[in-house]
């Protein structure tokens, strides 16, 4: 048997130390934002994770790479059974998080107001090692807000405990069953009915088909359905509380008809759910069922900013740490001007998605350390739709560009690379399309306008002024201030134009706030860290940032977008070309000579 001849080169592969130390970003961060104690405290915590994250966490998804969740519908025996196996991973970070409490140190509360802090650092660190296992955390984390804003005593008291346990045999994962075939976004379209059941005190029972809902290993799950009789409508549906399992452990009025087959997050077992008469209990009023789980919705909203700043992060560690390691051209990719010049773009994107994503994080803390006044809480609001829709667009972008930062390696699967984009690709459209926050944003707005986001921009470069002008942050701040007053004025014409000019619009008017928020706010952190940590890393960042643009505001008639958009001509009436005087000669004319 002949033997193929060694490669006469290998390429070591990328790899990642611990990713709290080595992360600059987040460990600058929370010396800023945290009180000193409150960090010693937890940085133990942060670091152990940092090291699972990049250590034994890392190497068991790249191990498991090719293990997906599998749904066994029928026993030997005839039995209709719906068991759906994890994947090792997920076994694995089920515990892990429990633990660890991801979820619960939100609700422990340990830290007043920075325990979000604390809970989202944590998050962000276990995100991308943990095959989207994130996922269940949010909802799990969505659903005890919901279930706690609803003030409803008996599902607080039954789910809240669990949802919000360190102790794995006694934690709960929720699910958000929502979509169904009319619509992930217009769940008003929602089919399924709601009917009183007598044979369940106090409950009703749900019957429909629930299209995408987050993964079905939960052991309970916050549904929108109808009660019969209601108006049709996004007003005549109810919020219902609902648990998946009998006492003997099987799924009990619900079947899973299949998973789905997507193009990414495909370690996460979502299901399309028939519910067949799931016995459950309404949230508050069987109607507003919208308002009710709008709680949940901006918890999951702001995972999903933690995860595209985590998912941007992880492909900047591989590519940087591969730049070191890659020689081509006679030299490391690191030493060569046009790829350094390329991670450095990506790396600006990354602390503006980042320092977004923490401004809300901390807000989140305070309102729910109930020390928000009512600014905070409109600005809140106002950024968290801000913060989901911007910090996803720029997921998908930056891991696409890390794949091509591999080049050939970025495209082969078993790199682990390519799952990156796949994985980030799902951001965007998750808990609400780019549009749809977009729209959520006017809706948060309401009159006030802009005055919430001026606000924030004029708070975060207060008191920057010295360091300003020692490292060219003058043109960043200024770059910032005016987004946001052009946004201002666009959405005060637009307002007067009327709706479908303000729905028009309405995308590129969020994605210059997101933008123009990352500015100021990365501008504020280059500041302090300049002053305390002489380190000027953060205003090449913010430099970098505002030199890729920040304003997005156009001015665009709706009409051009309906004929651009469905291709269709529309009649117009051209003028008849002026002639040019005889005199006049062509502008450029081939030399004779
Ligand atoms: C690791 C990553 C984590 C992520 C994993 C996620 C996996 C899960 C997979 C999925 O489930 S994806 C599907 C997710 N679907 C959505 O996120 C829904 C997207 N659609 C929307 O958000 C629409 O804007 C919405 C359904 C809310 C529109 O519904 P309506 O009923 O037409 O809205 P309406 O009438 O304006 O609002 C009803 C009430 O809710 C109003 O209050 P009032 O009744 O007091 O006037 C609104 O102000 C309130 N509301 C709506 N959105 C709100 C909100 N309140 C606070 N925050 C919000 N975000």
């Amino acid at each position: 048997m002949s033997e193929r001849a060694a490669p006469s080169f290998l390429q070591p592969p990328p790899e990642l130390g611990n990713q709290y130390d080595d992360d600059r970003v987040l460990t600058a961060y929370l010396r800023r934002a945290l009180p000193a104690g409150v960090l010693v405290e937890i940085e133990p915590e942060l670091r152990e994770m940092g090291g699972l994250a990049g250590g034994e966490l890392y190497r068991a998804s790249l191990a498991d790479r090719l293990n997906e969740p599998r749904l066994t519908r029928w026993s030997a025996w005839g039995e209709r059974i719906d068991e759906v196996e994890l994947t090792g991973v997920w076994r694995r970070a089920e515990r892990l998080a429990a633990e660890r409490g991801v979820v619960a140190v939100a609700y422990e509360r340990r830290h007043g107001r920075f325990s979000r802090l604390h809970q989202f650092a944590l998050a962000y660190l276990f995100t991308p090692s943990t095959d989207l296992y994130s996922c269940p955390l949010a909802m799990t984390d969505g659903a005890a807000a919901a279930l706690l804003a609803s003030g409803e005593r008996e599902p607080i008291a039954r789910a809240v405990p669990r949802l919000t346990s360190r102790d794995p045999e006694r934690f709960w994962t929720s699910g958000q069953w929502m979509t169904e075939t009319t619509g992930g976004s217009d769940v008003g379209g929602t089919e399924t009915v709601a009917r009183p059941a007598p044979d369940v005190p106090g409950g009703w029972r749900l019957s429909g088909r629930k299209w995408f809902t987050s993964a079905v290993g939960a052991q309970m799950a916050l549904a929108l359905a109808r009660p019969e009789g209601n108006p049709p409508g996004p007003g005549g549906l109810g919020l219902f509380y609902l648990e998946t399992r009998g006492a003997d452990g099987r799924l009990a009025g619900v079947r899973v008809e299949r998973l789905k087959d997507k193009l990414g997050t495909r370690k996460l077992p979502t299901a399309e759910l028939f519910l067949d008469g799931v016995a459950a209990w309404p949230v508050g009023e069987p109607r507003g069922g919208v308002r009710a789980i709008a709680p949940m919705l901006n918890v999951t909203r702001t995972w999903n900013a933690v995860s595209a700043a985590a998912f941007m992060r992880r492909g900047l560690a591989l590519a940087r740490d591969y730049a070191r390691r890659r020689v081509a051209f006679g030299a490391p990719l690191a030493d060569q001007p046009l790829h350094r010049d390329t991670l450095a773009g990506l790396q600006a994107e990354f602390e503006g998605a980042f320092l977004l994503t923490f401004r809300v994080a901390e807000l989140l803390g305070r309102a729910e350390a109930g020390e928000a006044d009512e600014g905070d809480r409109a600005l809140l609001r106002a950024l968290t739709p801000i913060a989901k829709l911007t910090t996803a667009k720029q997921a998908v972008a930056v891991t696409s560009e890390v794949l091509e930062a591999f080049g050939g390696a970025g495209y082969l699967e078993d790199t682990g690379l390519p799952v990156l984009l796949r994985d980030a690709q799902v951001l965007p459209i998750w808990e609400g399309t780019t549009n749809v926050l977009a729209l959520d944003l006017l809706r948060a707005l309401g009159e006030g306008g802009v005055a919430p986001l001026a606000a924030e921009v004029e708070r975060a470069l207060e008191g920057v002024a010295g360091a300003v002008e020692a490292a060219g942050l003058a043109a960043p701040a200024e770059a910032a201030r005016a987004a946001v007053r052009d946004a201002g004025a666009w959405l005060s014409g637009a307002a007067r134009a009327g709706r479908d000019a303000l729905e028009a619009g309405a995308r590129r008017f969020a994605l210059t706030l997101g933008r123009a928020l990352e500015l100021a706010l990365t501008v504020e952190q280059a500041a302090w860290s300049l002053r305390r940590e002489s380190d000027p890393r953060p205003a090449t960042a913010a430099r970098r940032l505002s030199a890729a643009g920040v304003d997005l505001v156009a001015e665009v008639a709706a009409d051009d977008s309906a004929t651009l958009a469905l291709d269709q001509s529309i009649a117009v009436e051209v003028p008849a070309p002026t002639r040019l005087p005889s005199t006049s000669r062509p502008l450029a004319r081939p030399s004779s000579r």
